[in-house]
């Protein structure tokens, strides 16, 4: 098909083969009219627009093509990628204040959600210095939230959760100074040294980058994870579906895209309400089927089991389908084409949130103190529209079950058993070989590489016996091609691997969920070194990720704190390139600092076969 690759599986093409598809303007279209799906001088990093005497297209090593105010093009190289991390940040950051803000209200009663996870909650109030003892949880939540809220606007000190991290770990950031010290100073900081004028040496610039990105890591993201599990569960392994074929031709179809999860819990609750169960039939559906898009998807997908109909690449397809009466959407990864895909379907785009509105959709406000009345308004909107649905494909038989849920504890339970849930099992299958090390892949999907890149590097690094751990539209992607069964081992991991796999009849590829769920990984891997036997920090352990076909600015800010807590990181290409030093600094000179870098490859076997031998480094370094 010239219109779509394989990545976006069996189902995505069945559909696009379809006449009703190909009349769909998709973003494979848009690059083809482009001519080129990026700009050639922006992608090396060194296009200055930060003030009025430019903007400056800088050429490194030319000295006349240094900008008007003298800025080289190591400098504004760093100075960019730092304004992606303060971006990536400040997006996560703001997904997780309200997380904070929707756990507050369900403390106070507020909301239809209520405190699940006592036990995380009690694990949480101890890191914050919370009394538990003779509490109720609601009480203690008020407090807890009370406490999280405090962390965004704290001006001095450290952020709470740093002190979770290996202790070796907090020494490097302490030493080198760059603990967080409040999440929302540290995105003001980065924006105000990256001003014209201000900071102009990239090491420099790099260390508040660093500083930044682990108030995302260590901060707001494991924030937004923590308080959403104790809100709604914590994970555990369960079935579900990832795939387009997902809609149900006799139901209203409620796709919900977008990144924070209590809208779509809200939905989900609504979604089995009399009335609205009710008023469906009444139109001749049998009720409402609701869908993931994105990281929305990946969170009811986690902690509810609802299917998700497709990833970022796929969002459009989703609507291409004809058989969606409202994709709901909030913030971030939301592409502005959506409401042009619709037009003269029944279909409604309907924004949600103040912050995110867009020409020609409907705009029906959330409000999280009524979120349930909100949420089942929005649902009758879509129960509306469900009679004027007219020509439609949903692509069938193609269904493919996945298993996810895994959390950090869910990996724990796995692989330590009932009666003695600890990472255990794990170190020692690693260190006696039968697993080579821990392998992440993350990150999002673009259009520039006409390849099965998730499938490739997950299946090479399986099959050498790498444990992949997945997040985000990575995740889902490995889903639609099958890696999220436990029949995955069997078909393609090394021998050492699919022992461990089947003893315990789990998927050589992990999903641990959204993006903000990246610190589930930060949990897991300080665990393996808490475990012993794997060295005393994050940058000794065997383990390498990855967000091969990164597209939002908050996987670089991911990147960026894994890097900053030792884990060696493997982008298919970054910014970077039209500035030599800085480019050097950030694949090599990080390392002296926090004992691990960047890397880049764009061959995605290539790139496995890097994370494999940085893993064989650890190796050997351990002596295992
Ligand atoms: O936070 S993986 S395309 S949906 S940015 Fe966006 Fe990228 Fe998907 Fe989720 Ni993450
Ligand atoms: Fe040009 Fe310097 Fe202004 Fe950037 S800050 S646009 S390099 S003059």
């Amino acid at each position: 098909c010239d219109k779509c690759n394989d990545i976006t599986g069996a189902s995505t093409l069945d559909l696009l083969n379809q006449d009703l598809a190909k009349q769909v303007r998709t973003a494979y279209d848009r690059i083809e009219d482009r001519g080129m799906s990026a700009c050639l001088f922006g992608s090396g990093g060194t296009c200055c627009r930060n003030c009025n005497m430019g903007p400056c297209q800088i050429i490194d090593g030319v000295e006349s093509m240094v900008g008007i105010c003298g800025a080289t093009a190591d400098t504004v190289a760093a100075r960019n990628f730092a304004r992606i991390i303060a971006a990536g940040t400040a997006s996560h950051t703001d997904h997780a204040r309200e997380m904070v803000r929707g756990f507050i209200a369900t403390a106070k009663g507020e909301t239809p959600h209520e405190i699940k996870d006592v036990d995380k909650l009690h694990k949480m109030a101890k890191i914050f210095g919370i009394e538990t003892e003779g509490r109720d949880k609601n009480e203690i939540a008020l407090e807890l939230g009370e406490k999280a809220l405090a962390e965004f606007g704290q001006q001095e000190g450290e952020l709470a959760m740093v002190k979770r991290a290996p202790a070796k770990q907090q020494e490097i950031w302490r030493k080198v100074g760059v603990v967080p010290r409040g999440i929302d100073r540290e995105i003001t900081e980065m924006m105000h040294r990256t001003h014209m004028g201000v900071d102009q040496e990239y090491q420099n610039i790099m260390l508040q980058a660093a500083r930044c990105a682990l108030a995302d890591g260590w901060g707001a993201s494991m924030l937004s994870t923590e308080l959403t599990d104790i809100m709604f569960g914590t994970p555990t392994p369960k079935r579900a579906i990832v795939d387009l074929g997902v809609l149900k031709e006799d139901h209203v179809n409620v796709t919900v895209h977008g990144h924070e999860p209590l809208l779509a819990e809200s939905l989900c609750l609504a979604a089995e309400d009399e009335e609205i169960l009710a008023l469906a039939r009444k139109v001749g559906a049998k009720g409402v089927n609701l869908a993931g898009v994105c990281c929305t998807g990946n969170e009811i997908l986690m902690r509810r089991g609802i299917p998700v109909a497709g990833s970022f690449i796929q969002q459009e397809m989703v609507l291409a389908t004809g058989a969606v009466e409202a994709m709901v959407v909030d913030v971030q990864c939301v592409m502005q084409s959506l409401a042009q895909v619709v037009k003269g379907k029944h279909t409604d785009i309907i924004t949600t949130n103040y912050r995110a509105k867009m020409p020609d959709a409907i705009h029906i406000q959330f409000e999280e103190h009524e979120a349930y009345n909100s949420a089942k308004e929005i649902l009758k909107h879509a129960i509306n529209n469900f009679k004027k649905r007219r020509e439609f494909y949903i692509p069938k038989d193609k269904k493919l079950d996945v298993v996810v849920g895994f959390s950090h504890e869910t990996i724990n339970y796995m692989l330590g058993g009932r009666f003695r849930a600890s990472y255990r099992p794990l170190n020692d299958n690693i260190i006696n070989g039968r697993i080579r090390g821990v392998g992440a892949i993350v990150g999002c999907e673009h259009y520039k590489y006409a390849d099965d890149v998730h499938f490739k590097i997950a299946v090479e690094l399986i099959k050498n016996n790498v444990l992949v751990l997945a997040t985000g539209c990575a995740a889902q992607a490995l889903g639609r091609r099958g890696l999220l069964r436990p029949e995955a081992a069997t078909e393609y991991a090394g021998d050492g691997l699919r022992e461990v796999c089947e003893a315990v009849g789990m998927p050589p590829a992990l999903h641990v969920g959204s993006c903000v769920d990246n610190s589930r990984l930060l949990i897991a891997l300080t665990e393996m070194v808490n475990e012993g036997g794997l060295g005393e920090d994050i940058s000794e352990l065997p383990a390498c990720g990855t967000a091969p076909l990164y597209m939002s600015e908050k996987a670089v800010a991911i990147g960026q704190y894994f890097v900053s807590s030792g884990a060696h990181v493997i982008f298919q290409n970054l910014p970077i390139t039209g500035a030599k030093k800085f480019t050097e600094f950030i694949k090599g000179g990080m390392k002296e600092v926090y004992g691990a870098c960047w890397d880049t490859e764009e061959d995605p076997i290539k790139l496995a076969q890097k994370m494999i031998k940085a893993i064989d480094g650890k190796r050997e370094a351990l002596g295992i």
